[in-house]
């Protein structure tokens, strides 16, 4: 098997849930992390349940691993504390353990949130500035900045993989373009791991769907190629004659309805 351990945090997660049944191919032991309950360790699995925020739990966390698979954290809008928490502290206590324990490669759980304030009629690359549409949003951006600045620094290696919309089908119009099968997402995942280099990388998590916002070309000698679409759910969210109003911010801007929320600072 390609490592001898892999972490994986927010195991117990949406993505989470599915991610442990489909990574353990790749490494002898998968530790998995997260606040609630994993249930009990199968084989070659290893549970830890721990805070983000608690530093030294956080480092323990990363004794004997060789690539870091991070999907913990706050995965929608929220008040700014537990963002902070979570997603910020979270996040800089995960690198610093990740430094300490000479952990050679990340892939960071990023979102389009990232750059949801740049208009649905936008073609965005990894090269353009971050337009982040929500306090969730500027916290992946923070996660972004600090692994260039722990590669620039140490040479730790991490995909940021700005992910649409991974869930069994897309819930809406806008996810028919946002749409990452789950097949995709692990497709994707086995790329970044098994890429010889791969620096400091911006990649967005996206199938093969008719229409798109995102421009891989950035990420391409990852060699990560969707087989799915969304197209096989066409007919699932019919025009209206209503949808969008002209003047509708949640169909104007790539975010949806995270532009809606925010900021919740308390
Ligand atoms: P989720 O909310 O189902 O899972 C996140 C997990 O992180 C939860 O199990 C939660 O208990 C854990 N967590 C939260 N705060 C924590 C803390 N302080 N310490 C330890 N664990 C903590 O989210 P989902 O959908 O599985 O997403 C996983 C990751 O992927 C998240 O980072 C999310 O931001 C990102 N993502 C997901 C997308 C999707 O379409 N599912 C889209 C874009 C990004
Ligand atoms: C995200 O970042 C969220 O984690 C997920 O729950 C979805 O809302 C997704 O973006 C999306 O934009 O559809």
């Amino acid at each position: 098997k390609p490592f001898k351990r892999i972490l994986l945090t927010g195991a117990a997660g949406g993505l989470g849930k599915v991610l442990r049944e489909r990574i353990k191919p790749w490494a002898d032991i998968v530790r998995l992390s997260d606040l609630s309950d994993m249930g009990e360790p199968g084989e070659g699995e290893e549970i830890v349940r721990c805070d983000l925020a608690d530093k030294q739990a956080v480092l323990a966390l990363m004794d004997g691993v060789d690539a870091v698979l991070h999907f913990g954290g706050i995965s929608t809008e929220a008040p700014f504390d537990a963002i902070m928490q979570a997603n910020i502290l979270g996040v800089a206590n995960l690198y610093e353990a990740v430094h300490k324990a000479g952990v050679k490669r990340v892939v960071f759980a990023s979102s389009n949130h990232a750059v949801g304030y740049y208009r649905t009629t936008d073609m965005v690359d990894a090269s353009m500035p971050t337009r982040p549409d929500s306090m969730y949003g500027v916290s992946k951006c923070f996660g972004e900045s600090l692994s260039r600045y722990y590669y620039d620094r140490f040479g730790i290696e991490t995909v940021c993989l700005r992910i649409g919309s991974s869930f069994p089908a897309p819930l809406n119009k806008r996810m028919m373009t946002t749409y990452f099968s789950y097949d995709d997402l692990v497709e994707c995942l086995r790329c970044c791991l098994a890429a010889p280099r791969v620096g400091h990388t911006i990649a967005f998590g996206m199938s093969d769907n008719a229409s798109a916002w995102w421009d891989n070309r950035h990420a391409a000698f990852l060699g990560y190629k969707a087989k799915d679409s969304s197209s096989r759910f066409d007919g699932m969210f019919p025009d209206s004659g209503d949808y969008p109003a002209a003047d509708d911010i949640t169909a104007t801007y790539q975010g949806g309805k995270f532009l809606l929320d925010g900021p919740q600072y308390n």
